[in-house]
């Protein structure tokens, strides 16, 4: 089905449980990530999202943030609990009713909503009866998809089912550095395993709430590359790219789990007899529902490296690479090249029909000078080359159609509390103030000039690539 042309999106991301605040108010039930961020010594800070950004009361002023830059689209994500207080069963109208007058506004301020349907912030309620791991949430999932796009669908025509699916898996339930805290190899294949499975089980539901409609769910990829030439060095890196994208992508492409994945987590002791005992017949067949589009958050690259050939032969765990060792504040290295390659790689290999940055940014610590002002020129300087890594890809003939900056505002950085700041606004966390960075107004002089193409900048006029999202 062809749509229609559409000029790239210029967007900004958020997420729930890092704006919103309120977390028990009007009804909200507790989340896992409310859960975990009361347990002390879980956040590096010791601070919650209680009140975060308070968006939940000011959200008109962030809208208004939005509307003096100028962003096309807003990327936000919907609290579970919010909305169904106990995970299934009775709706909370005043949760619901929050996210109707956010998108009215949005509307009605030319600003596109993007709904994320999940960004990690579980009930607890069902937490409580297991979670993830528990095939049961999957058909919880489909339920609260589809309260929430009856009553949404009217007016939301873009719909991301999961966020960054290997963060709840992985992190959440092996590493156990994000809610809840688990550290068990089985439950995060299974996590992973059900929230795929919820997110195929949701499109006919999201197509049948929120007619042309586009669905689709956002990964977070990393491009993989061997430290060295050496055949240990490769698998290492064979290793990584299975472990964080191709676990996710392939079966979301109709290609099942990867075989060398699910051999290697077998030796690893990840199953039980090494078996995916999991997966039921046409899982794979729900999984790889045709979507609309796949959402890429792009962050770094990962430079692999076997522990073994470093002791034996003490090859260097990264390359430098001439104006890349550069780091933002939160420790990842800079380099705006792997998102060209990620978004190249992905279109050559799985060719999803449209491809959305949904998230891309850095953490600065930058604060107001004497002036007011927040002079954060990394910011600026990280956000031109990777826009101009995104144009080389366009101009390559991916289906790029938006880019989402992370973040719109500064705001609750999971296990690293509010230590790391991302936002193209500054919050004051004791206030509640909001400061324009001048990332922000570069931002909205950038979106300006993409409109009216009367700037000579490597940005003006038509972006390439993105013509349709007709399949194939
Ligand atoms: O803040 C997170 C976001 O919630 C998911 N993607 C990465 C961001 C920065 O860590």
């Amino acid at each position: 089905m062809v749509k229609g042309a559409q000029r790239m999106l210029w967007g900004a991301a958020t997420s729930s449980y890092q704006i919103e605040g309120a977390w028990n108010e009007d009804g909200k039930g507790e989340s896992i990530w409310d859960r975990y961020a009361h347990t002390p010594g879980r956040i590096k800070d010791g601070k919650t999202g209680d009140v975060a950004c308070d968006h939940y009361h000011r959200y008109k002023e962030d809208v208004a943030l939005m509307k003096r830059i100028g962003l096309d689209a807003y990327r936000f994500s919907i609290a579970w609990p919010r909305v169904l207080p106990e995970g299934r069963g009775a709706t909370n109208a005043r949760g619901l009713d929050f996210y109707d007058r956010l998108v009215d506004e949005l509307l009605a301020n030319d600003v596109l909503p993007f709904v994320t349907l999940y960004h990690w912030d579980l009930p607890q309620a069902l937490q409580d009866r297991g979670g993830w791991p528990q095939r049961e949430t999957v058909a919880a999932f489909v339920e609260y998809t589809d309260v929430v796009t009856k009553a949404l669908g009217d007016r939301v025509k873009h719909w991301i089912t999961h966020n960054e699916p290997w963060c709840a898996a992985v992190l959440g339930q092996l590493i156990g550095v994000h809610a809840p805290g688990a550290r068990d190899a089985e439950s995060a294949l299974r996590t992973a395993h059900h929230l795929l499975l919820s997110h195929g089980a949701a499109v006919p539901v999201i197509r049948a709430n929120s007619p042309d409609a586009e669905v689709g769910i956002t990964l977070n990829l990393i491009p993989a590359v061997p430290a060295s030439g050496s055949a240990a060095d490769y698998d290492a890196c064979r290793q990584y790219d299975g472990h964080i994208n191709r676990w996710f992508l392939d079966p979301l492409y109709g290609r099942d789990y990867p075989s060398d994945m699910v051999r290697d987590y077998g030796r690893k002791g990840y199953m039980p007899d090494g078996e995916l005992v999991f997966v039921e017949a046409d899982d794979y067949r729900t999984i790889a529902a045709p979507c609309d589009f796949l959402g890429i958050n792009y962050y770094m690259r990962e430079i692999c490296r076997s522990d073994d050939v470093a002791e034996e032969e003490n090859l260097p765990r990264e390359i430098p690479v001439p104006g890349s060792e550069l780091r933002t504040d939160i420790g990842w290295e800079i380099y705006s090249e792997g998102l060209f390659d990620i978004l190249y790689r992905v279109h050559a290999t799985y060719r999803p029909p449209k491809l959305y940055i949904t998230e891309n940014g850095c953490s600065y610590g930058d604060a107001p000078d004497a002036d007011g002002r927040v002079r954060d020129e990394r910011r600026i300087a990280y956000l031109r080359d990777h826009f101009a890594a995104a144009r080389r890809a366009a101009e390559q003939g991916v289906p790029l159609a938006g880019y989402f900056v992370w973040s719109l505002m500064d705001n609750f950085e999971w296990g690293e509390g509010y230590t790391q700041r991302f936002g193209l606004v500054w919050i004051d966390y004791e206030t509640g103030e909001r400061i324009l960075k001048d990332s922000a107004y570069w931002y909205a002089d950038f979106i300006e000039g993409t409109r009216t193409a009367l700037t000579s900048t490597l940005f003006s006029g038509a972006w390439p690539g993105y013509v349709h999202n007709g399949a194939g």
